[in-house]
């Protein structure tokens, strides 16, 4: 692949609905949109960071600055790449900074299957036409709207419930899902808003049989989640806490977790998420692909990955309709009645941008010429 030009676009959408987290609550994307041009084609990637620090340390300006100043010069000083992982080393001496790197990272891959001309899934090794998604509910004010709305997405096709939770909005939430909707695939996402000393809650969440409870503990910590494993039967599932594989290796060994939520985002790319479900899959533990409110970009990555074979539970990978009332790419991503997803079969990651509204959603745009 010979990189030619990069376009880094800052671009706006609205939420149909805020979404509350333990620690925030977001009304509005704003995100970095990556394009990588060769001669012929053009790869895309998605920064998944937000205008604040939010779910990391990273936000839209930090990540300009690294991408510009740092990654994208790194790219360009390369005669050639002729594999995307060739990135994930290009990249690998810059600390941290994953939701940078990502947006890089995905845009090659998808440069690197448009060139070849096969979907990016199967460039990925993947071998699925179809991946099941879930749904990530919110904190909601009362358990009444929080039934209100789980109802309205297993209407809607959802199959697999994810319960945002924070203390005082827990347990009696969660009982009531399972008192109303009996035995669905239920689990639970704290974003580490608890500590050791809420053992014995998680003991009481032990009979409510969850799928899993994802990052009870500290956003980087993977010894207390070590502790709570060994306490209770419900799976731990670590999101915030792992930046890579060696993350990943270190709280396996420890028994901190049960299985991975991978963001890609969160994770510096796509190669990077290919060898933590590899190390996985070595060790028998299923994972599956988290989501960051995505946008058409990101949530195109994501469907790839998910194609993986060790991504065994339903991702968080909803339809279009989940979050926008229009989103910027075509086709529009629907889910049918037992919450799967079509793989797209053309080449790359399968999307295009619809030019009215990708232009529309963007507010600020340079362009990087080799
Ligand atoms: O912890 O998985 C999380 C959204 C923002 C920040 C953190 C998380 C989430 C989600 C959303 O759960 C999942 C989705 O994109 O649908
Ligand atoms: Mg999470």
């Amino acid at each position: 692949m010979k990189v030619e030009k990069i376009v880094l676009r800052r671009m706006k959408m609205q939420l149909k609905n805020p979404f509350e987290v333990s620690f925030a609550v977001l009304k509005e994307r704003d995100f970095i949109v990556v394009e990588v041009h060769s001669k012929d084609f053009i790869g895309y990637g998605d920064c998944s960071a937000m205008p604040f620090p939010f779910y990391n340390e990273e936000t839209n300006n930090t990540a300009w600055h690294i991408l510009e100043d740092f990654l994208i010069p790194l790219i360009f000083e390369k005669q050639d790449i002729s594999h995307p992982e060739e990135v994930n080393n290009l990249f690998s001496h810059i600390r941290r900074n994953q939701m940078a790197k990502s947006a890089l990272d995905c845009a090659i891959w998808d440069l690197y299957a448009k060139e070849k001309g096969i979907p990016l899934s199967q460039a990925l090794g993947g071998n699925r036409n179809q991946i099941e998604t879930g749904v990530s509910i919110g904190i909601q004010q009362t358990s009444d709207d929080l039934l209100r709305v789980v109802e309205g997405h297993l209407e809607e096709g959802y199959r697999r419930v994810k319960i945002k939770i924070k203390p005082g909005k827990d347990i009696k939430y969660l009982e009531a899902v399972r008192k109303r909707f009996g035995d669905i695939m239920l689990m639970a996402d704290a974003n580490s808003s608890y500590t050791l000393n809420d053992i014995d809650l998680f003991k009481e969440m032990d009979k409510l049989n969850l799928i899993m409870i994802e990052q009870p503990l500290s956003h980087d910590d993977i010894v207390d989640h070590a502790k709570l494993q060994a306490a209770i039967k419900t799976r731990i599932c670590l999101d915030e806490s792992i930046h890579s594989v060696e993350d990943a290796r270190k709280a396996i060994e420890l028994g901190s977790t049960q299985t991975i939520n991978i963001k890609v985002a969160r994770v510096g790319g796509l190669t990077e998420t290919k060898k933590i479900h590899d190390l996985c899959a070595s060790h028998n533990i299923p994972v599956w692909c988290g989501g960051m409110i995505d946008t058409g970009i990101s949530r195109a990555h994501n469907i790839s990955i998910a194609t993986l074979p060790n991504f065994k539970f339903p991702g968080d990978i909803p339809a279009s309709t989940r979050y926008w009332n229009e989103d910027f790419v075509y086709p529009e991503v629907t889910i049918d009645k037992n919450s799967m997803v079509e793989v797209p079969q053309t080449p790359g990651i399968g999307f295009q941008p619809i030019t009215n509204l990708y232009d529309q959603f963007t507010y600020a745009k340079k362009e990087f010429i080799k």
